[in-house]
């Protein structure tokens, strides 16, 4: 006899709550947008990470545990920056330029004392911003996500289904978005940032691996 899953595999997408004295958060926005749309057969949970050091990790932790999602994309808020930007590689440094929504600002400090110096990525990063682009949304790869919080989640992350965690074969990764018109310059509009999510989504549910495309890759 055939089992027929009674839940179709879950996208976790994480956005963070507003920090730095901003009042929104366009990368919990654009999370909360997507709540609940099926995505190549998957349904995209969302849920809120506190911009904080260390409890946005143990919160991530738990949401994996619970959820055991195929694919992890969380998305953090980079001012100054004009287009979505997928993450290629997270570090083991925390090296905060401001305070955290706790007041912590930790100055070279690891994120996880004893792990490997990088994780890269496991989602297709390639295949996802070309998605976005289609869909007409501004993407690209980017080689640093920070040494702030953002850094600490994604490194965080890779390390957790480094470690085990999730089902097997789960994937994982990071997306920065830029900030919304209201916020400051260069921004996005929201609604153009969510439907450019939405297809790097697709995009990653369908693409086991990055192909490599060599000359004309996007970069
Ligand atoms: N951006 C910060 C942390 C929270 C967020 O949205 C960062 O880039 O580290």
């Amino acid at each position: 006899m055939h089992r027929v899953p009674l839940h179709r595999p879950a996208i976790l997408l994480t956005g963070f709550d507003p920090f730095g004295g901003d009042t929104e958060n366009p990368s919990w926005l654009i999370a909360q947008a997507l709540q609940g749309q099926h995505v190549a057969g998957h349904t995209v949970l969302a849920a809120q990470l506190p911009t904080v050091f260390g409890a946005s990790l143990q919160h991530l932790r738990a949401l994996v545990d619970l959820h055991q999602p195929a694919i992890t994309l969380c998305l953090g808020q980079a001012g100054g920056r004009g287009a979505l930007s997928l993450e290629r590689v997270g570090i083991n440094i925390n090296d905060a330029r401001i305070a955290d929504n706790q007041g912590a600002q930790p100055i070279d400090t690891p994120v996880v004392p004893g792990g490997p110096a990088a994780y890269f990525s496991s989602l297709p990063i390639k295949a996802m911003a070309r998605a976005a682009q289609r869909a007409g949304v501004p993407c690209e790869v980017s080689q640093t996500a920070g040494t702030f919080v953002c850094n600490h989640v994604l490194y965080g992350l890779m390390h957790l289904l480094a470690s085990g965690a999730g089902p097997a074969g789960a994937r994982g990764g990071f997306m920065h978005v830029p900030w919304m018109p209201e916020q400051g310059a260069p921004h996005l509009p929201l609604r153009d940032m969510v439907r450019g999510v939405h297809a790097a989504l697709w995009a990653a549910a369908l693409t086991p691996h990055d192909l490599v495309l060599g000359a004309g890759a996007t970069h």
